[in-house]
């Protein structure tokens, strides 16, 4: 495929409401956005980077440096013929993941519309439609919280996971269990607890919880493992799996046992798989994980969450728990039974808002392929 154009765009999303975690409070999305052209069809990626180094190194401003300096220009100069050429060609740059999915996820994109398939077959999908989950964030009171449960469970959502933190927890569990207790529920501390909290982390075992994502470090493997020898609940990691080898390291070493897969964070839609798959051949089943996406990301981590192994309710949600409009077309919808129907159209599905995209832009460049110097 000829790489005609790409074109980078930073868009302003307000959240409909705050959505807090351990590691701080979002209000509003600063998401970029990659557009590359190629022979008539266009490709789309959002980059899953915060606004703040928080959930990783990487953020907004970082992520667009690197797409306009390196990645962008690597790539203007290449004609990949998959999506999966994009790591042999941006091998030269270290880490800046979620900025190399940005354009990788856009060139997987734009290769089902050129064979005219869903995405979710390019990438080997194997469901029609995909269990769904929510993620809730610390609230300012339990009664707020249960408030909110009780909305999600009537929508039909399968999980509720709840982010948690020292001082939101126990309390809280306890309250929501005595109330609904056979629900599936899930926590995620997002690294809010060391290893000396392990007896305090035991104690929520009596919960039932369906996993507790990444108690501890953002980077560890070696003391999850200790921490999962003194736990009932099921770790899931999240933060600490960054590739394939991580997924195989955290699996051999028993640091979890469940995975949770992000496009963004492993790098795109080919290490996903390899992250799926690795997992899939060692009995661990997967989730997909949401970083707040626009309808983009979202219809990008549907097709994700079409591979076999993707066995648990994802945080993949309906567009109007995040936004007042999405910049897709038709927005993304969950069904009473908690599912979202795959999409058959080609490519990712959905169409893009262009005009909408275009008054939401706040910064806009066309990045051109790399000077050949020497
Ligand atoms: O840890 O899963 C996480 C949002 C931002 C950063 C990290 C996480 C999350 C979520 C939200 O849990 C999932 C979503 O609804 O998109
Ligand atoms: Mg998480």
């Amino acid at each position: 495929m000829r790489i005609d154009a790409i074109i980078l765009r930073e868009l302003n999303l307000p959240l409909l409401r705050p959505f807090e975690t351990s590691f701080g409070v979002t209000r509003g999305r600063r998401i970029i956005l990659a557009e590359v052209q190629s022979e008539g069809l266009t490709g789309w990626g959002e980059c899953t980077a915060g606004e703040r180094p928080f959930f990783s190194a990487e953020f907004t401003d970082s992520a667009w440096a690197v797409i306009t300096q390196e990645l962008g220009p690597m790539l203007a100069a290449e004609s990949p013929q998959h999506g999966g050429d994009c790591q042999r060609i941006f091998r030269a740059v270290r880490g800046n993941r979620m900025a190399k999915a940005t354009l990788e996820n856009a060139i997987w994109d734009l290769e089902a519309q050129r064979e005219g398939v869903p995405l979710c077959q390019l990438l080997g999908g194997v469901r029609e439609t995909i269990p769904c989950g929510v993620s809730l964030g610390i609230q300012s009171s339990i009664p707020e919280l249960l408030a909110i449960i009780e909305r999600e469970l009537a929508a039909g959502y399968q999980r509720i996971k709840l982010k948690c933190k020292p001082g939101w927890d126990v309390e809280v569990f306890e309250q929501v269990r005595s109330r609904w207790p056979g629900i599936m529920l899930s926590c995620d501390a997002n690294s809010a607890y060391r290893l000396r909290d392990a007896d305090h982390l035991t104690a929520f075992d009596v919960f039932d919880l369906l996993m507790i994502e990444q108690p501890l470090w953002h980077d560890d493997f070696y003391f999850h493992a200790m921490l999962q020898k003194r736990l009932r609940t099921p770790i899931c990691l999240d933060e600490s799996i960054r590739n394939r080898r991580d997924a195989l390291a955290a699996i051999e070493m028993e640091s979890c046992r469940i995975i949770n897969i992000k496009l963004g964070r492993v790098g795109g839609f080919s290490e996903a798989i390899a992250v799926h798959n690795a997992a899939l051949q060692r009995g661990i089943p997967v989730w997909c994980g949401g970083m707040l996406e626009s309808g983009i990301g979202r219809a990008h981590n549907i097709a994700l969450s079409t591979l076999e192994n993707f066995s648990l309710p994802g945080d993949v949600s309906a567009s109007a728990r995040y936004w007042a409009e999405d910049i897709v077309e038709p927005e993304i919808t969950v069904s009473s039974a908690g599912e979202i129907a795959v999409s058959p159209a080609p490519g990712r599905g959905y169409e893009v808002r262009t005009g909408l995209v275009e008054r939401l832009t706040v910064r806009k460049q066309t990045i051109r392929a790399m000077e050949m110097v020497g």
